[in-house]
């Protein structure tokens, strides 16, 4: 009869000079995308027959130019997102991330999602590069709007919804995302760049690595001669130059690599 551990490292290999490196670094980056959520339940963009822009249209609800055309139409497509967020809970890909904060003396978590669940699961200090659904404001004068609490119950892939009116200038509120075309936040980019520019260690997890300027992080951390450390199950643009491909889902890798991390520690 085999005796319960209290950790399983080899779940996932983690390769010994990863957890060595893990083991010395100090300057810590996590950089996520869509696909850190999934496990959750939240739709990516670019996978297969799930995607959101192999569903739906990108052009027509993800740039300012929409919103102009056709304000009731991203609204409700975005207000059925915030519900599938609301309704969602974080998985063990969130709560690896929040336990990796605690191993390091300097340590920053860049997301390009849009959820919450990186804070629902104690991460703290997360910087949102596309923005949060949560944060909706005025599209003329950019003033905040508080979503009333609850959640919204809107049909598979958003109705037409008038978006609310702010309280400012009356102008239409739009969801607190970054369209395509549109800046990223100027001092999270800072940040983000600063900490991918200085960082012993940067993992990008759960993103296709195809979207700009974000997807240029990790390639800033290669050029200083940072371990970029790679988790997707399947290939992206980074394969070729990452210093480690952990071919996986990452609620299966990430608590592997947390496990093997605190076994090199004892
Ligand atoms: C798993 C998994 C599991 C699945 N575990 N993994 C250079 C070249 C070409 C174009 C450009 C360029 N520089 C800029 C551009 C233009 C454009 C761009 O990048 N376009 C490309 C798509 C071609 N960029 C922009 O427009 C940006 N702005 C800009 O450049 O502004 C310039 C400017 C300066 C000054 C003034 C004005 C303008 C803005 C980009 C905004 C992106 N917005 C979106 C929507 C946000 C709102 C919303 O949620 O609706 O952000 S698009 C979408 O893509 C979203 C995501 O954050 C982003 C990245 O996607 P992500 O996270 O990588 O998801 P996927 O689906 O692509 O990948 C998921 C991955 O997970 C897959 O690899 C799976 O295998 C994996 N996976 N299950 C681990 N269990
Ligand atoms: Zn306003």
């Amino acid at each position: 009869m085999s005796t319960p551990t209290p950790f399983q490292p080899d779940v996932f290999p983690i390769p010994d000079n990863l957890v060595q490196t893990l083991a010395q670094a100090e300057k810590v980056v996590v950089f996520t995308g869509a696909g850190v959520s999934a496990e959750s339940g939240i739709s990516t963009f670019r996978d297969g027959n799930t995607g959101l822009w192999t569903r739906y249209s990108a052009h027509d609800l993800a740039t300012p130019a929409a919103f102009k055309a056709n304000p009731s139409m991203v609204w409700g497509w975005y207000e059925w997102r915030r519900a599938g967020v609301l309704n969602a809970h974080p998985n063990p890909a969130h709560q690896a991330i929040a336990r990796l904060q605690e191993h390091f003396r300097d340590f920053a978590l860049i997301t390009q999602n849009v959820d919450d669940l990186h804070e629902r699961a104690g991460s703290i200090g997360v910087t949102h590069l596309h923005g949060r659904l949560e944060r909706a404001r005025c599209f003329a004068c950019l003033h905040p709007f508080q979503h009333p609490d609850g959640i919204p119950d809107i049909p598979e892939g958003g109705c037409e919804m008038q978006p609310p009116r702010c309280s400012r200038c009356d102008g239409n509120v739009r969801p607190g995302v970054v369209w395509f075309g549109e800046a990223l936040p100027q001092p999270d980019w800072e940040h983000a760049m600063d900490m991918a520019d200085q960082c012993d260690v940067l993992f990008s997890v759960g993103t296709s690595s195809l979207v700009y300027p974000a997807a240029a992080l990790p390639q800033r951390a290669l050029a200083h001669g940072a371990t970029v450390v790679q988790v997707n199950p399947l290939p992206t643009p980074l394969d070729g130059t990452a210093t480690f491909n952990l071919h996986g889902p990452a609620g299966v890798v990430l608590p592997a690599v947390v496990a093997a991390l605190q076994a090199a520690r004892a």
